[in-house]
């Protein structure tokens, strides 16, 4: 379990980075987008998921400043991966609940946008379906402005927050990633397939977009694509990956 002190430690030494996983058009194989995905390298040990220590950061408040250098460094990289022969590339990254509670949040991701050239529409901003499903005010405001800004607001998980119909309606969301827990079972358990098969219908009746996460067999591929799902991310296509591994899958693969 790390401490704050830790994490702040880690912060100013230069112990985090930023892996990529793409996210792919299951039909044409193409990468179309990446999400970034936080990483600690404690001095002299291998690279560590952040699922562990993400809760405290929140809980304290240094998730806002590792956030902020993580909107930057990706879309630092996406730049670059645009100017590379890469001009459609997209980028997704994840945004806690804390950091919207942070004033200054619009202005800071224009700020970002503006300093490394990325056009609002090549972002997309995870949130959590925590924080979209019973939005105070003050949030709804931050998503419209992100949204009228032209940034992309994708809902992470989801499918495990009961977010209603009616909700989802007025809110300014592009997207539903389909939490991975349920695409694990579509082709085994009924009520999984059930249950993915409904978010697929919800998000086409809405006109939302869609990815399915934790797509890790050709069969998950079958299932999805068969039921109107085209957006993937997952093991089958690739872990998130180092800035550099990411660009040879793109140099290679689109
Ligand atoms: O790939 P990984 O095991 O690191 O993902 C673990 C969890 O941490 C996921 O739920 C993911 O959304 C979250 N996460 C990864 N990177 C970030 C980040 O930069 N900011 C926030 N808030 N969450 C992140
Ligand atoms: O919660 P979020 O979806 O933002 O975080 C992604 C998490 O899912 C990371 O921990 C990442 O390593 C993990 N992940 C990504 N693809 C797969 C997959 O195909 N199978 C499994 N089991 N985990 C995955
Ligand atoms: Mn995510
Ligand atoms: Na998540």
């Amino acid at each position: 379990m790390a401490a704050t002190s830790q994490l702040r430690q880690a912060l100013a030494h230069d112990e985090f980075s930023v892996y990529y996983q793409p996210q792919v058009d299951m039909e044409s194989g193409r990468i179309f987008s990446a999400e970034a995905l936080l990483r600690w390298t404690p001095p002299g040990k291998a690279a560590r998921s952040c699922a562990e220590f993400i809760a405290i950061a929140e809980e304290t408040g240094i998730i806002v400043p590792i956030g902020e250098w993580v909107l930057r460094q990706a879309c630092a990289q996406l730049r670059r991966w645009r100017d590379g022969g890469h001009p459609d590339m997209r980028i997704a990254v994840n945004l806690s609940a804390r950091q919207f509670t942070q004033a200054n949040l619009t202005e800071f991701v224009a700020q970002v946008l503006r300093d490394t050239g990325v056009p609002a529409d090549a972002l997309e901003l995870e949130l959590t379906e925590s924080l979209t499903m019973q939005p105070s005010d003050d949030n709804l405001a931050v998503m419209r402005r992100l949204s009228a800004m032209g940034v992309q607001l994708s809902i992470d998980d989801f499918g495990t927050g009961y977010s209603s119909l009616a909700y989802l309606q007025n809110f300014p969301i592009h997207a539903l990633k389909i939490d991975r827990s349920f695409v694990i079972g579509i082709n085994e358990q009924a009520h999984d397939a059930a249950i993915v098969t409904a978010i697929i219908a919800m998000a086409h009746s809405l006109h939302l977009n869609l990815i399915a996460e934790g797509v890790d067999s050709p069969e998950h591929v079958s299932f999805l694509t068969a039921h109107g799902c085209l957006a993937a991310q997952g093991y089958y296509y690739s872990q998130a990956v180092p800035a550099e591994v990411m660009t040879r899958l793109l140099d290679q693969r689109n």
